[in-house]
């Protein structure tokens, strides 16, 4: 069993070639490695050395940088050692073997996934949303994800969730000072106003779920499923969005037999669209299984778009009823009325429908930005969303639970401020979970598995 106090070691950089390539070590003494490996052994902390990297018998493996970060300033918390070598895969796995070598006696071993980033959130040096958005901001599919990732790690997240758990704190303080008193609980709600204070608590958590929940989608991405009847150019509009021909169109009803997925940006927002089988009777066996899949498709969905042909709409009815079936949740429908070029229709968006062209692109501008709209997503949104991870989200959920909870049972007036007061203390402990005050073992294991190695 590998312990948090073993030192560790791994490659750092991403694999393959490179102009360079890190070899990072934590640990509480890695002065025999220091000693071993390098010609100029002497280290200034936090300075850069330039040196030879030494084989057991003295001869050179590489020349790099070595850098020295003592105890506690470091990104571990404990001692940290890089050398930055030239990047190729043999030097770098040389290096690697040769500071596992050196480092046996005392008992330097590989790293695991996300182990580094581990430490640091034991050693305090991050919290645990903190820790996610390190590996959220490595994982970054666009540029408004990163930006979002690096302001949780800055803290931003972590802080909006402790002020709502230091307010939830303070009034349950108040609450249970009054439950010694049982003689003051009549007139206590409304001498604290310990209503008004959690009606505001409860629209700063409102704040930070919407926030959260926008976030959400630049993690995951919006999922966008394109359906109609056989013909209506949901292929076409498909590879418009993409820029690229990606599924086969052709004039041939039933063409699109399976699902085609594919991703696209916009404005910043990773979309993830469906392509999907047109939705009609039919006596082929292949088709009434990708029939099958577009509407398991459905249900999954952000956004549903239902293509109609501009100049043939028969038929668009049954359809329509036949995908209504198939959603689950609340999820906005639009309907896209295709190949206006046909008929001279203008472009645009018009009430709950989007008329454009996916052959001549008109139209399409406007039906990006009513995605966005449709998921509440300005430019001024991505600016202070969170990226958070779905963990999150639940727990954000469950607190409201708890607070509407708190809400009713100080609207009764029914004097049990002692309920009210255990709604307040599971909220917070629920909040609490994102920071990762109250996170159990397993629940670490999961998050830093997936990290990558070296990180
Ligand atoms: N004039 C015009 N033709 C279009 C437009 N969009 C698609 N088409 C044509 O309509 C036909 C069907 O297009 P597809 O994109 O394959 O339609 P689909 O909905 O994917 O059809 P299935 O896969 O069979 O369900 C093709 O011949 C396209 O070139 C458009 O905006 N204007
Ligand atoms: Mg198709």
């Amino acid at each position: 069993m590998n312990s948090d106090r073993d030192p560790i070691v791994a490659i750092a950089t991403a694999p393959g070639r490179g102009g360079i390539g890190i070899v990072r070590l934590s640990g509480s003494d890695l002065r025999p490695i220091v000693r071993d490996v390098l010609a100029r052994p002497a280290l200034q902390p936090r300075h850069a050395t330039f040196t030879r990297f030494l084989d057991a018998s003295g001869k050179t493996i590489d020349e790099g940088i070595a850098l020295f970060f003592p105890a506690p300033h470091s990104y571990t918390g404990e001692s940290v050692l890089e050398f930055q070598a030239h990047g190729g895969p043999v030097v770098l796995r040389v290096l690697l073997g040769r500071c596992l070598e050196a480092g046996r006696s005392i008992g330097v071993r590989l790293a695991e996934p996300g182990e580094f980033t581990r430490r640091a959130f034991l050693n305090d040096r991050l919290d645990l949303a903190q820790a996610e958005a390190v590996a959220d901001l490595i994982d970054a599919s666009s540029e408004a994800a990163a930006r979002s990732a690096a302001r949780s790690l800055a803290g931003e997240f972590s802080r909006a969730v402790h002020a709502l758990v230091d307010g939830l704190i303070d009034l349950r303080t108040l609450v249970e000072a009054t439950l010694d008193f049982p003689e003051e609980e009549i007139d206590f709600l409304e001498a604290s106003d310990a209503r008004g204070r959690l009606a505001a608590l409860r629209a700063q958590l409102d704040d930070v779920f919407e926030r959260s929940r926008q976030g959400a989608l630049l993690r995951d991405g919006l999922h966008v499923v394109l359906v109609g009847s056989p013909n209506v150019g949901k292929s076409s509009l498909l590879n418009a969005l993409a820029g690229a021909d990606v599924a086969i169109v052709t004039p041939v009803p039933g063409t699109t037999r399976d699902r085609i997925v594919q991703n696209i940006e916009i404005g910043g927002v990773p979309l993830v669209v469906t392509d999907t089988a047109g939705l009609r009777a039919t006596a082929d066996e292949v088709e009434r299984l990708g029939i099958a899949r577009t509407l398991d498709a459905v249900a999954q969905a952000d956004v549903v778009l239902h293509l109609v042909d501009a100049a043939s709409p028969a038929g668009d009815e049954d359809t329509l009823r036949q995908v209504e079936a198939h959603i689950k949740r609340a999820v906005p429908v639009r309907t896209v009325i295709n190949k206006i070029d046909l008929t001279g229709m203008p472009a645009g968006v018009d009430g709950a429908s989007i008329a454009l062209s996916a052959k001549t692109g008109a139209g399409l501008d406007a039906l990006r930005g009513e995605l966005l709209r449709l998921v509440g997503w300005t430019e001024a949104t991505g600016e202070s969303v969170f990226l958070a991870r779905t963990r999150h989200l639940e727990a954000l959920q469950a607190a409201r639970g708890h607070l509407a909870a708190a809400e009713a049972h100080a609207a009764r007036g029914d004097r049990q401020l002692d309920l009210f007061a255990e709604e307040l203390r599971l909220a917070a402990q629920r909040l609490s979970e994102i920071t990762g005050a109250f996170s159990a073992d397993d629940l670490l294991g999961r998050i830093f598995a997936r990290f990558c190695i070296g990180k």
